[in-house]
């Protein structure tokens, strides 16, 4: 193996060497200050105003696509939900994921759940509300939100390709007892273009917690899904509500145009 292949295949199976490194250390150590380096910046549409990110200090994180929360027979349904509504954000999820491996850029994937033993599933949690089954009872799909079950696992439509991070994550937050934050310093992440189910949920919590953390979060809303219409909507809103108190809010197809934009400017260079 030559050293060239060799460092193209730590940089496929490593997503958190950023760009930056990955051109400094391939240009025979001749590395480039913070000045000279040649970055992508790209341009996001959004509200309340659009944003300006480096791509190499962007993640793409998707929170949650998990089968018990798609499909019938699993967490959401079993909690009274009419589980169809979250197919909305899939295809337009999709297109952006496709995008987004077509750059190089970082994709983190989230999965909530728990260990077998639940012994990382608080009471208070467990024993919440009155669903027709609780966490980790038996479901069509296997015990409910227990990891390692089908129906923890991500739907096919997103699944994570090799090199591609999953957080398995106990709470609704992404950041909540799991190693989210220590990848993203190590990679260098500053942006968090933020995607998954549900809008009011998961993705609300994580970019309130990415927020605290001084992430500056996007949230692409026909990438997101509630099975409540209205909470969807003030999800979104609340996020970017005076002046984007928690962050941006855009979606897949002004995502779609900037990450065009950024794989044209790469063309270009290469040229
Ligand atoms: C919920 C989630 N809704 N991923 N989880 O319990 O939003």
């Amino acid at each position: 193996m030559t050293l060239r292949s060799a460092w193209h295949n730590a940089c496929e199976t490593s997503p958190c060497i950023p760009f930056i490194l990955r051109i400094a250390l391939w240009d025979g150590g001749r590395a480039q200050s913070r000045h000279e380096r040649r970055v992508v910046k790209i341009e996001i549409a959004a509200e309340p105003q659009s944003i300006s990110v480096e791509l190499d200090r962007t993640a793409l994180v998707i929170i949650d696509m998990q089968r018990d929360f798609l499909e019938p027979g699993g967490f959401g349904e079993t909690l009274g939900n009419d589980v169809s509504r979250l197919q909305a954000a899939v295809k337009p999820l999709q297109a952006v994921l496709a995008a987004a491996r077509d750059t190089g850029m970082l994709i983190i994937h989230t999965r909530e759940g728990h260990r077998p033993d639940l012994s990382d599933a608080p009471p208070a949690k467990v024993e919440r509300g009155a669903p027709s089954k609780r966490i980790g009872d038996e479901g069509p799909m296997g015990r409910i939100l227990v990891r390692g079950e089908p129906g923890h696992d991500i739907v096919p439509e997103l699944y994570p390709i090799e090199g591609e991070p999953v957080i398995d994550k106990p709470g609704k937050g992404a950041f909540y007892q799991t190693d989210l934050e220590i990848m993203l310093r190590n990679c260098a992440i500053d942006y968090l273009v933020v995607a998954g189910v549900t809008t009011e949920v998961c993705v609300n919590t994580t970019v309130r917690e990415a927020n605290d953390r001084g992430y500056r979060c996007i949230v692409l809303g026909d990438c997101c899904a509630s099975y409540f219409p209205e909470f969807h909507e003030m999800g979104l809103k609340m996020i970017k509500a005076q002046g984007g108190i928690f962050g941006w809010v855009s979606d897949s197809h002004r995502m779609l145009a900037a990450l065009a934009h950024a794989n044209k400017v790469r063309t270009l260079r290469k040229a």
